[in-house]
């Protein structure tokens, strides 16, 4: 039975992906290094300095900054991304988002955040759909990035739901790892080929429904 849905943040709830990847390419281009929205899939779902290492080793930059240059470059993109997302509105959440989160409620299926961004809770509050949430996964706690299965293990054990009553909607081909890891049905919002791994793919989120997810899930 279906007991849990936890969500990835980015893409999934809202299109912040399309600012990280804003955000990324700036610094990338400032560093020289050129980086096109394939080589972006590997980095969606990824903690930020593990994607700055990813594009500093796309640039064959891997040994030129110090580890406090490092700090430094991520810094700015990160300042850059906080500009874009500063703006955020209740709008800015991706379709059928909304009426989502209402029908899990009503039907009693609780729900959970598992984002690696530390920029997390901001997001979740320019939104304002911080009051659906039954737990919020701080990223800055977890030790593993996705692929790992930590952040949706740790989700799962602070809604006290077990792992094969829970369902994981990903973006990212990581995020996607991460949920089966966990032993948890994955469910793919996006590009069919990247996504191929996942139980179960949407190519939109107007696509996901209480009802959608439920026959999938039982499959
Ligand atoms: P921050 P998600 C991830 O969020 C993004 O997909 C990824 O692009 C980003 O680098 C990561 O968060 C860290 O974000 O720099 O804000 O801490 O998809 O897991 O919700
Ligand atoms: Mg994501």
């Amino acid at each position: 039975e279906l007991k849990a849905v936890i969500f990835d943040l980015d893409g999934v709830i809202t299109d912040t992906a399309e600012y990280h990847f804003i955000a990324w390419k700036q610094l990338a281009e400032e560093l020289g290094i050129t980086f096109d929205r394939a080589f972006n899939e590997q980095l969606k779902g990824v903690s930020r300095m593990e994607s700055l290492e990813r594009i500093l080793a796309l640039g064959g930059q891997a040994d030129r900054y110090t580890m406090a240059e490092k700090e430094a470059l991520a810094d700015k993109k990160n300042e850059h991304y906080k500009q874009l997302i500063a703006r955020m509105t209740p709008d800015d959440l991706l379709p059928g988002i909304l009426d989502l989160l209402r029908e899990l409620k009503r039907e009693n299926v609780k729900i959970g955040l598992a984002s690696a961004s530390k920029n997390a809770f901001t997001v979740i509050e320019r939104l304002q759909i911080g009051e659906y949430f039954d737990t919020i996964v701080d990223a800055a706690k977890v030790k593993n990035s996705k692929p790992h299965p930590e952040i949706f293990l740790t989700a799962a054990k602070q809604l006290q739901v077990d792992p094969s009553a829970c369902v994981g909607v990903e973006d990212a081909q990581a995020g996607v790892a991460a949920i089966q890891a966990a032993n948890m049905f994955a469910i793919g919002v996006g590009d069919e080929e990247a996504l191929k791994e996942a139980d179960y793919i949407v190519q939109t989120t107007a696509e996901l429904t209480y009802d959608v997810i439920v026959r999938a899930f039982h499959r």
